[in-house]
């Protein structure tokens, strides 16, 4: 297949005036009648229409048929045919929503029919131009015997919708189904009074409370900190249970995975419930960052992906706690991202170039996206960063935008040149910054370098401007520089700070600047003593991360254990009760073993999964022996009485008694956790004491009783069989999840059930990467069998691969032969297959 290119974009010809949809609904026969007023440009060209698998009924074009047959990939209506200026074209169309099993376009979901069409949906429900920058306002009418019927915009009467704000394809949606809502009725800052529902089958009726009221918060939130309203009469969101990611922002109709909407005490966890908020949030703010403001073509996907996953990151901080968020931020920018700036699949920000776009909803769009507008507001300040994004809402509303646009906005409204800062979104890697110090009579220099990487179709790269945050302390931990940002603009650089009383201790990269790669020689006791010390909480927790990094490092190259300063320095974090029990919770959580083998592979080694394992067992061992004596007071002083409440300073107590319980799992043989999981009242603590069980090789029995109990429930399910998956033991993963493929719930047409059992063993790095090979055959031989169904999900489980290039070279030559062996699977889909390519190089 040929790729699409951003060099190749050019205006759309056509415009589209006004849509007008009506659908007759059945699972197998459903027709679609769409009236296009459409406005021909001056050129005289033909009009292409997108369309695939779509059943042409009949075609008029102002009111005279044509005889006209699509290609597999659309319709050409030739020029001759067309008259000048405007005209209607009406096309009916037959589709098969319960043949979908791509759950793209229109599909079933356990007997309701919804829809999803971003990137490329809309073409499997009718011809049109489905592209982004093609926006019209629609009518939508739907027929069908379900009682509840939705789609964009606001109401017009029994299965009626009309949206009046112009929009592209891509947020078009329906719904309809036997569904209950969860209403509220919130008032916008102007006084427009907005109803709101949360749409989910009858007996899912009392697990909406918790995502209702993240919603409310998101729309305070967004007028308070970015001065945007919500502008129609109602705002829906579905629950649905079959969907390939985890929500999506169709204009007043937001269609949901279940998982990121349901929950309650007994069946969701902490962390559930700050991912529920989280998306809530992000699909609440793609109606100015995504819909109001949308993107000119899929190459600017980041324009609406990485705001708005900055701004969602920015309200999580204010509901929660930015220290902590941010720690967590970054543990999943490094855990998915870097992993893919480092291997075959690095590719800019705004990429160049694609086969499938839905290939293209990454790490790198969405949160190496956010991170670079963090960069972008530490450059231009907060007060710059407002000026700049008021101007965008007032500039673009209505308009299909692009980067350039974006950074234009912020190059008017500060005066700042933006030229080198464009590369970070042209190229990809990540960056890394090696520091040096020198300290001579009340005079420090740093000097600074950095090294930009090659990636894949990208030898050669120029310096980029790096925001790098430092601040220095005295030997007795006084803050002598508060936060100053340095801009790394040159290959290389010095920084002097003059009057200084003594050698200071450098906190560099403070909050996490920038999204690089610090090289930097730093000493055990120096890491100590930032992790005792250092005023910046991000900061301080790299510092014990960095130290945990070196230690098991050394663990795995040479077999040395810590030595009791990490211990004393752990022991006295953790039982200090003048941090929040959640940063604590964080300092305890070890480096992964996916983390080590990529820092080893950075650093020059060919990480053995397998050493890698042992080693951190060991180092937990070590850590569980050390703090003891001391955990049974802790665990009794976190248990808290009372009904479960969500909030982030409960929920930062249960993850530090997690933590401490699964330590004490390794030295009574699992008693406490046997016992915790016995009366657990919430799901949080139910599945933390099995993980800890599970982690020591016991649980069997628990895990029994945990399916017993929650057979019934889908979500909770979920976590059954990613549990016993995730945390096997590395030689039995294979087998124990090729049994669970066999499983009576089982249901690889299911996404969220497909990735519980397949997304664990990706995650299980030992078992993933065991030297036998046979969790690499089983998850190929899986990926073929999905990508005949759901060639979206297939291509992004697919992955899990991409890490083979820092294996040694048996594994290397194992995934290689799976990736071949999937790329030679006849009637491939072009979503694999680009990844198989790209991965193979
Ligand atoms: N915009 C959607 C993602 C669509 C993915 C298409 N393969 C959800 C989001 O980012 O909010
Ligand atoms: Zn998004």
């Amino acid at each position: 297949p040929t790729p699409v290119r951003l060099a190749d974009y050019r205006p759309s010809p056509w415009r589209i005036d006004r849509v007008a949809l009506q659908f007759r609904l059945a699972p197998r026969g459903t027709t679609v009648t769409a009236r296009l007023e459409i406005s021909s440009a001056p050129g005289g060209e033909d009009l292409r229409l997108d369309g695939e698998g779509l059943r042409l009924l009949s075609l008029r074009l102002d009111g005279r048929a044509l005889d006209l047959r699509p290609d597999d990939r659309g319709l050409t209506i030739p020029a001759a045919d067309l008259p000048q200026g405007a005209f209607t074209l009406e096309s009916v169309v037959e589709i098969d929503p319960a043949d979908n099993t791509a759950l793209e376009g229109l599909y079933m979901s356990k007997g309701m029919y919804c829809t999803q069409c971003e990137a490329e949906g809309f073409r499997k429900i009718t011809f049109y131009p489905d592209r982004p920058d093609v926006m019209a306002p629609f009518d939508v009418t739907i027929e069908s015997d379900l009682p509840v019927l939705l789609s964009n915009g606001n109401p017009a009467g029994q299965g009626r919708w009309t949206d009046p704000w112009p929009k592209p394809a891509y947020l078009f949606a329906l719904v309809a189904g036997d569904l209950i809502a969860h209403s509220a009725r919130f008032t916008t800052a102007s006084g427009r009074g907005v109803d709101l529902n949360i749409w989910v089958r009858q007996c899912d009726e009392d697990h909406c409370a918790y995502a209702m009221d993240s919603l409310i918060r998101s729309m305070r939130w967004d007028e308070q900190v970015y001065g945007r309203e919500y502008d129609l009469d109602v705002f829906n969101i579905v629950a649905v249970d079959d969907f390939n990611m985890g929500a999506m922002e169709n204009k007043g109709l937001n269609i949901f995975n279940s998982r990121y909407v349901l929950a309650s005490p007994e069946t969701a966890t902490d962390d559930d419930y700050a991912r529920i908020e989280a998306i809530i949030a992000h699909e609440y703010f793609h109606n100015w960052t995504g819909n109001r403001i949308t993107c000119r073509d899929w190459f600017q996907l980041c324009l609406k992906e990485g705001l708005t996953v900055y701004r969602d990151q920015q309200f999580s901080g204010d509901m929660r706690s930015h220290a902590v968020k941010r720690i967590e931020d970054v543990l999943m920018l490094r855990a998915r991202q870097f992993r893919e700036d480092a291997g075959p699949l690095a590719h800019p920000v705004r990429p160049e170039s694609y086969v499938e776009i839905n290939n293209f909803y990454t790490a790198t769009v969405y949160e190496k996206g956010a991170e670079v507008i963090g960069m972008l507001r530490r450059l231009v300040g907060d007060d710059g960063y407002a000026k700049a994004l008021d101007l965008y809402f007032a500039r673009h509303d209505g308009e299909a935008a692009t980067i350039e646009d974006w950074l234009a906005v912020f190059e008017e409204a500060t005066g700042r040149d933006l030229a080198q800062f464009k590369r970070w979104y042209s190229e990809a890697g990540t960056p890394r910054v090696r520091v040096t110090e020198q300290y001579e009579a009340g005079h420090l220099t740093l000097h600074l370098e950095q090294i930009n990487p090659p990636t894949p179709g990208q030898p050669r790269k120029s310096p980029k401007v790096i925001p790098i945050a430092v601040g220095l302390l005295s030997p007795e931990g006084r803050e002598v520089l508060p936060t100053t940002v340095l801009e790394l603009t040159g290959a290389q650089q010095a920084f002097s700070f003059d009057g200084l009383e003594a050698r200071p201790v450098v906190s560099i990269l403070r909050g996490f600047s920038a999204p690089v790669i610090l090289e930097r020689a730093v000493g055990a006791a120096e890491r100590a003593f930032l992790l005792e010390h250092d005023t910046d909480p991000f900061n301080r927790w790299e510092a014990g991360r960095a130290l945990a990094k070196d230690l098991l490092a050394r663990m795995v190259t040479d077999g040395t254990d810590p030595g009791p300063d990490w211990m004393t320095a752990m022991e006295a974090v953790t039982f200090d009760d003048g941090l929040e029990p959640a940063f604590r919770a964080l300092v305890l959580r070890l480096p992964s073993e996916d983390d080590m083998a990529q820092t080893l592979h950075a650093a020059g080694h060919v990480p053995d999964p397998a050493a890698i394992h042992t080693a951190r067992r060991r180092m937990q061992a070590v850590l569980a022996n050390g703090l003891a004596a001391r955990l049974p007071d802790l665990l009794a002083a976190l248990d808290d009485p009372g009904p479960y409440t969500p909030d982030a300073a409960a929920a930062g107590r249960r993850a530090l008694r997690m933590a401490a319980l699964s330590l004490l799992s390794r030295v009574d043989g699992g008693a406490a956790a046997r016992a915790t999981f016995t009366t657990a009242d919430n799901m949080t603590v139910e599945v933390g004491a099995l993980a800890c069980l599970l982690e020591i090789g016991a649980g069997d029995e628990e895990l029994t009783r945990f399916a017993t109990r929650w057979g019934e429930d889908r979500l909770v399910m979920d976590k059954w069989f990613t549990l016993q998956i995730l945390h096997a033991a590395p030689e039995t993963v294979a087998e124990r999840t090729e049994a669970l493929t066999g499983h009576a719930d089982f249901d690889m047409r299911n996404p969220n059930r497909f990735r519980a059992i397949f997304g664990a063993l990706a995650a299980n790095h030992a078992g993933f990467h065991h030297a036998d090979g046979a969790s690499y055959r089983l998850l190929a031989d899986w990926l073929i069998r999905l990508d005949a169904l759901n060639p979206q999900t297939a291509a992004r489980m697919s992955t899990a691969f991409d890490s083979w290039s820092r294996m040694d070279v048996d594994r290397q030559d194992m995934i290689r032969g799976e990736l071949t062996r999937i790329r030679a699977t006849p009637g491939l889909s072009r979503d694999l297959g680009e990844m198989t390519e790209r991965m193979l190089g």
